[in-house]
Parts: structure tokens; C-alpha cells; sequence
């Protein structure tokens, strides 16, 4: 492993920033600007990624944004590509690389993510445009008999072939197994399964000759499901959540950034919040624990934007708003105050 890969893990989770995911495919965008009556085109989705990216001051929380392919090489207003402005300012190119979640042959109801075919050759190109770190999402549903050891095995293998591949081209790779919130599943199960997947891909990581220190791990949450009636509160999703990970993540990864998963954007700080202070109370975790958040830290903003240009500052500041609330949970420093 060089050490660049080391120094960059670092940055991404340097104390007081964290994660932009802004990496939306083409199908995720359209349904998210549908929820605010817009329709999905290549100059809304420049513009609107560019006022999250090039709002003032956003460095101070931000230090990077996972874009997807269309992105890295779209231009701001000035005429520079993403990758580039964003590096004046200080904030590293991550590239979404998976292509996509698909159904897993011969298992209803579980998906493994693909990719891996030319991924040697993409991520060379990509490095070239100015990426750093890349992003491959595996998703698992927990359901009645699901998740099979089939479903946890093959994303766990593709996760660990995607990560030593980026490895090779000098790119850092976030890894993120996703254990989703959609059921009426408990926290236990939602535990467990967590526990399970992480343990899967650590050992297929392991048998990759993935070097830890050069990843970001990016988890879900342990949280009682959407639908479950006695949702647990937020003392326990940060103690149980920082427990699971203490089980199951080598301390030499240098950072753990969660996925917001549907959760509230306020509900995303709060459990970061309280995990961060947890930890300083147990006298410190191994890993820095920060967000790598899409829906948690864009909801307000896109609203406020609406798809109009003239809204842009409004959008801009509903963006920053939560940029600077996430950074201080990250340190364990928010309250409600943050909350206008
Ligand atoms: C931003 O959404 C990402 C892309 O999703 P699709 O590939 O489905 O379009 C997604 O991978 C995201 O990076 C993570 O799930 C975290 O986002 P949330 O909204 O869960 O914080």
C-alpha cells in the first residue's frame, strides 16, 4: 500500500468533516426531484450538484463528495470540471463505481451488486479525472428467511474484489454493506445481521490482501426497522451500533462514515451525535466515526432549491445548515441549538 492511500482515508475522516454523497444514478435522481415536482435533466442535475458542491464555505464540514460517472465530468459555471473546483477548495472526488444493485439468480427478494467487469480500466479513467476515493454499495434485506448466506457471501466477495482493485489504482475504496432499514425487524435482528455481513466482509477483505489502513468502512446503522413498533430510541441505536462495530471492525481501518439510510435528517445527526459521545466517554474508539450521508444532508436543501435557480442561496444555506449540524455530531459536539 502506498501511503497516499493511507493519507487520503485520513483526510476523508479528518476531525470536524465528513462525506457528501451526491452519487445518485440516474433512476435515484429522477425520484428524488419527482418528490419536489422536477423533472430529471443533465443541466438540473449539474446545477443542483453544483450549488451542494460550490456553497460557501462548505470545506469546513466537507471533506469530500462521492459523485456519479455523469458528474465527474460536468463543468461549474466558470467552466472547470467538478473534480477540479473541488480540489481548489480542498474537498477530494469520490466516484461511485458499482453498477448497480441487481437481483441475485435463483434467491427472491436479495440483490448482489455488479461491476467488476473493466472495473481495472474505469478506475484508471476515473483516477485521471481527478477521483481519489470510490464508493461500491452492496445492499441486504432483511426479510422472512432472508438474508441467505449466498446473498451476505456473494457481496461480500464483490465488495472485497472492488476494494483491492481500487487499491491497485491508488483509490481509496469506501465500503458499504448495506443492511436495509425497509421491514418490521427489531433492532436484535438488525444486529445480528449487521454483525454477520461486516464479519463476511472482513474476512473476504482479508483473503483480497485489502490493507485496512488504505478504507473507509461505510455502514449502516444498528436500528430497529421502519416498520417495528417499538422503534428503539437513540441511546440504544448508538451504544448497540458502536458495540456491533466494536466486534466486528479491525482498528486499523481509520474510519467508519454512515450511510443516513433513510432515516430523518435530524435523526441521522442525533445517532451520530450520540455515538461520538459515547465513544469519548469509553475514553476513545479505534476508528474515527463520521457520515457519508446522501438523503440526511441533501432533503432540506433540495427542497429549498425547488429546481429554481432563484432559490439557490436557500438551497445553498439548508445544505450548509446541516453540513456544519453533522460536523459537530461527528465530534460529538451537537445539540439542539443547531437546529434553527
Ligand atoms: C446518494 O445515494 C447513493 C446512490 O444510490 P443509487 O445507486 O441507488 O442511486 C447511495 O449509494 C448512497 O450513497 C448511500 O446509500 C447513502 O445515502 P443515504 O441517503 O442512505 O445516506
Amino acid at each position: 500500500m502506498t501511503e497516499s492511500l493511507e493519507s487520503i482515508a485520513n483526510a476523508l475522516v479528518a476531525p470536524g468533516k465528513g462525506i457528501l454523497a451526491a452519487d445518485e444514478s440516474f433512476p435515484t435522481i429522477a425520484k428524488r426531484f419527482a418528490s419536489i415536482g422536477v423533472e430529471s435533466s443533465e443541466e438540473l442535475r449539474r446545477s443542483y450538484r453544483g450549488m451542494l458542491f460550490m456553497a460557501d464555505g462548505a470545506s469546513e464540514f466537507i471533506s469530500g463528495v462521492i459523485m456519479f460517472d455523469e458528474t465527474v465530468s460536468q463543468k461549474t459555471d466558470a467552466g472547470e470540471t467538478y473534480p477540479e473546483a473541488l480540489k481548489e477548495l480542498g474537498i477530494i472526488t469520490g466516484i461511485k463505481v458499482d453498477t448497480g444493485a441487481k437481483a441475485l439468480a435463483g434467491h427472491a427478494g436479495e440483490k448482489v451488486t455488479e461491476g467488476l467487469d473493466g472495473l481495472r480500466d474505469r478506475l484508471a479513467a476515473y483516477y485521471d479525472k481527478g477521483a481519489r476515493f470510490a464508493k461500491w454499495r452492496a445492499v441486504i434485506t432483511i426479510g422472512d428467511g432472508i438474508p441467505s448466506n449466498a446473498c451476505v457471501r456473494a457481496n461480500a466477495h464483490a465488495l472485497a474484489r472492488y476494494a483491492a482493485l481500487c487499491q491497485e489504482a491508488n483509490i481509496v475504496p469506501m465500503v458499504e454493506p448495506e443492511v436495509l432499514m425497509d421491514g418490521d425487524h427489531d433492532i436484535d435482528r438488525c444486529d445480528a445481521v449487521t454483525s454477520w455481513a461486516l464479519q463476511e466482509v472482513f474476512t473476504a477483505l482479508r483473503e483480497q490482501g485489502v490493507a485496512l489502513e488504505g478504507m473507509l468502512l461505510k455502514p449502516n446503522m444498528v436500528i430497529s426497522g421502519k416498520g417495528d413498533a417499538n422503534r428503539a430510541d437513540v441511546q440504544t441505536v448508538a451504544a448497540r451500533t458502536v458495540a456491533c462495530l466494536r466486534r466486528n471492525v479491525p482498528a486499523a481501518v481509520p474510519g467508519i462514515v454512515f450511510l443516513s439510510g433513510g432515516q430523518s435528517d435530524v435523526e441521522a445527526t442525533a445517532h451520530l451525535d450520540a455515538m461520538n459521545k459515547l465513544g469519548a466517554e469509553q475514553g476513545g474508539l479505534p476508528w474515527q466515526l463520521s457520515f457519508s450521508y446522501g438523503r440526511a444532508l441533501q432533503a432540506a436543501a433540495l427542497k429549498a432549491w425547488g429546481g429554481k435557480a432563484d432559490n439557490y442561496a436557500a438551497g445553498q444555506a439548508a445544505f450548509l445548515e446541516r453540513a456544519k449540524a453533522n460536523s459537530a455530531a461527528r465530534n460529538g459536539r451537537w445539540d439542539t441549538s443547531f437546529e434553527g
